[in-house]
């Protein structure tokens, strides 16, 4: 398919890139630490290749959110901001844009999305999961009342919001001790992920801000499949839920999310998305450079989909949340 849009395209500066280092072997890391750097080159090569028009980028992770210090934080968010501000000036028909964020500060978060989305053109932002905050060992994540100012802005400023991965820390992530093939992208960022969503849809966050948009990778890291359990386990019991939130979470996860196929490049996964939420929700990506660009298009291309639904998860749903040209 021709004019696919990705959503979950990540690159990096020199100040963040060794935070995807220790992911792969050594010389593993000298083919992505050169993907990850490369804006211009190999990735407008490779989209050409494989029908993907638009990449919406974002910065790798954990990058601004693990760093403690607020004003160190806000510093390299804006310069990273800004970088990526003017690849996308070069080449707007070819990206888009999605802010990185000081959440160390809601304010210094609300303030540098406003500036992104109205000065720099920005489409969105992407938050790497929790955010340490001032000690290393102190996260916050974003169902806190701290942050419901800034989500009070990006209803307001009418933008998506993508909840991206990243680890558990190690003082949380006893179960993983000894088995650390679990962490990263193949357990630990999908269950870290979906329980920080879950968080903000029982938190009451949607009954307060009911047009925020979040946008979960990799086919929605497990929540189409669980999200009927959720709601369902143990219905003889009257009342078992209790959470601030006024209505079952499924509808939260029916009305205020939307998933991308991000390094998940199996139709199971897909049909089952689909069958759960529709075809409106779920978008194409490719999570390059940790996935291979041809490894989603190949897959995506021919997957067992109605042609439809291929151009609605490849391109047109993509359009409209981010409201970009054509829609
Ligand atoms: C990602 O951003 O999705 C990612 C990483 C590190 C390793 C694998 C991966 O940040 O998919
Ligand atoms: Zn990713």
């Amino acid at each position: 398919m021709k004019g696919k849009i990705g959503l979950e395209e990540h690159f990096a500066i020199e100040d963040t890139i060794n935070d995807s280092a220790g992911f792969f072997p050594d010389h593993i890391w000298e083919e992505l630490r050169g993907r990850l750097l490369d804006l211009e080159g190999k990735r407008l090569r490779l989209m050409d290749q494989h029908g993907i028009e638009t990449m919406i980028l974002s910065l790798n992770a954990p990058a601004i959110q693990a760093i403690p210090d607020p004003k160190r934080a806000n510093e390299i968010a804006r310069k990273a901001n800004d970088f990526l501000a003017g690849v996308v000036r070069k080449h707007p028909d070819r990206f888009q844009a999605l802010a990185a964020l000081p959440m160390q500060d809601p304010d210094l978060g609300t303030r540098e999305l406003q500036r992104c989305v109205k000065d720099l053109g920005f489409i969105g932002a992407l938050l790497n999961g929790f955010t340490q905050v001032g000690d290393p060992n102190n996260i916050v994540y974003y169902d806190l009342k701290q942050f419901w100012p800034f989500w009070s802005e990006v209803e307001k400023l009418d933008v998506p919001l993508y909840l991206h991965p990243r680890n558990p820390l190690p003082a949380h992530a006893k179960i993983y001790e000894g088995h650390g093939w679990l962490m990263g992208p193949s357990w630990a960022f999908g269950q870290e992920t979906a329980v920080h969503a879950l968080r903000l849809m029982g938190s009451g966050l949607f009954d307060a801000y009911p047009k925020l948009n979040v946008v979960l990778g990799h086919m929605g890291e497990g929540l189409p499949f669980s999200m009927w359990r959720v709601d369902n386990c143990n219905a003889w019991v009257e009342g078992r839920h209790k959470y601030p939130a006024k209505k079952k979470i499924g509808d939260y996860f029916q009305n205020n999310f939307h998933i991308t196929t991000a390094g998940n490049f199996h139709t199971p996964a897909l049909l089952n998305a689909m069958m759960v939420m529709g075809s409106d929700r779920i978008m194409f990506s490719t999570d390059w450079p940790f996935e291979n660009i041809d490894h989603a298009a190949v897959w995506f291309d021919a997957a067992t989909i109605s042609e439809a639904d291929r151009i609605k998860i490849g391109r047109t749903n993509a359009l409209k949340l981010f409201k970009l040209p054509g829609a």
